[in-house]
């Protein structure tokens, strides 16, 4: 396959089957009025901007029938698995647990704490939820990612500096070759994006690269 024009180079793409897209917490609670985003305070509509390329992304991966994994950050009800720390955090009225207009606030389950339906996954695509911002703590990422022989990720989702760039460090902890994709990953705040593109590709890639969506898909065709 080609590689994938990127920076802070190229992005050698492995054979099909190696390659995962990994979409991380597209989910109402982030998304939408009334979730945890909102109750902290935030301009949710603009996390909307990325759901076409996403899409594209999605049926590119479907068509291909190449893995593709989504990630909901949430807890068990009786929030056993949310530190004290977390649950405490921001100044909002609304904290993880309390109830909301879309139900429980980042809790398992609830239905603010689906994946938008436009991104809606598959019976064969994996769910993982996630007590945490990165995807790898507390859950079974690793070990799915192992068993299948997956070794690079296209990573996107939300927010591009808390879980995105989390569960990126992670993975590159790992030796999970990732690239963030440009216009697929979206934040709060425009100048954490930024600064977060720029990280990643900084000192020569030194966790990862990035590149857009449409790079992504020419070089998939
Ligand atoms: C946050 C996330 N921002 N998915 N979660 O709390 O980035």
């Amino acid at each position: 396959m080609n590689p994938i024009p990127a920076q802070p180079y190229d992005y050698p793409l492995p054979e099909h089957p190696k390659l995962a897209l990994v979409i991380i917490d597209m989910q109402r609670d982030f998304l939408e009025p009334g979730g945890f985003g909102d109750a902290l305070g935030n301009d949710v509509k603009r996390l909307q901007a990325i759901v076409p390329a996403l899409k594209q992304l999605l049926d590119a991966f479907r068509a291909l029938n190449l893995p593709i994994i989504h990630t909901l950050e949430g807890h068990q009800s009786d929030l056993s698995d949310c530190p004290v720390a977390k649950q405490q955090r921001g100044t909002g009225n609304l904290k993880i647990g309390d109830a909301g207009p879309m139900g429980r606030i980042l809790v398992l389950g609830e239905p603010g704490n689906q994946i938008i339906p436009e991104l809606a996954p598959q019976l064969d695509e994996l769910v993982i939820p996630k007590p945490g911002k990165g995807a790898f703590y507390k859950t079974p990422l690793e070990e799915h990612l192992r068993d299948r022989g997956i070794t690079h990720l296209l990573i996107t989702g939300v927010t591009t500096e808390v879980c995105v760039q989390t569960t990126l460090r992670e993975a590159n902890d790992r030796g999970y070759e990732c690239l963030l994709v440009e216009d697929a990953t979206e934040s709060y705040f425009p100048h954490f994006k930024q600064a977060t593109l720029e990280m990643v590709r900084s000192q020569g890639g030194i966790i990862g690269w990035t590149a857009s969506t449409n790079a992504i898909l020419s070089a998939l065709e």
